[in-house]
């Protein structure tokens, strides 16, 4: 194809279907203690989420109790989850996250 680097002359080699992944939802969990701006910090930081819709995460999990942060490949989402804890963890802040499958 255009990527093959021949101009486009080759003849096609028959590649496999991939299958998609299975895809991870990374969920923030409410507690009492940790404050809401850390949470919104956190939204930002690891979520790339604007200030505006980090805030609307933090307050939805605030009420419900929790939310999704965002949908990930597992390890990507893997990643996330030990990232967010020990970044909370390093300051002193229950705040918990988790996944499950989408
Ligand atoms: N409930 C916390 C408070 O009142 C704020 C909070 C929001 C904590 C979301 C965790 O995932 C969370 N300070």
């Amino acid at each position: 194809d255009s990527r093959s680097g021949d101009g486009g002359l080759a003849v096609e080699k028959a590649r496999p279907q991939l299958k998609p992944p299975r895809m991870y939802k990374v969920i923030i969990l409410n507690d009492d203690y940790t404050p809401m701006e850390f949470v919104v910090h956190v939204l930002e930081y690891f979520f790339s989420m604007s200030r505006e819709k980090a805030t609307q995460v933090m307050l939805h999990v605030h009420t419900r109790g929790k939310g999704v942060c965002g949908v990930f490949t597992r390890e990507i989402a893997e990643t996330k989850v030990e990232q967010v804890n020990a970044f909370s963890r390093s300051h002193q802040h229950p705040l918990l996250c988790t996944m499950e499958e989408a």
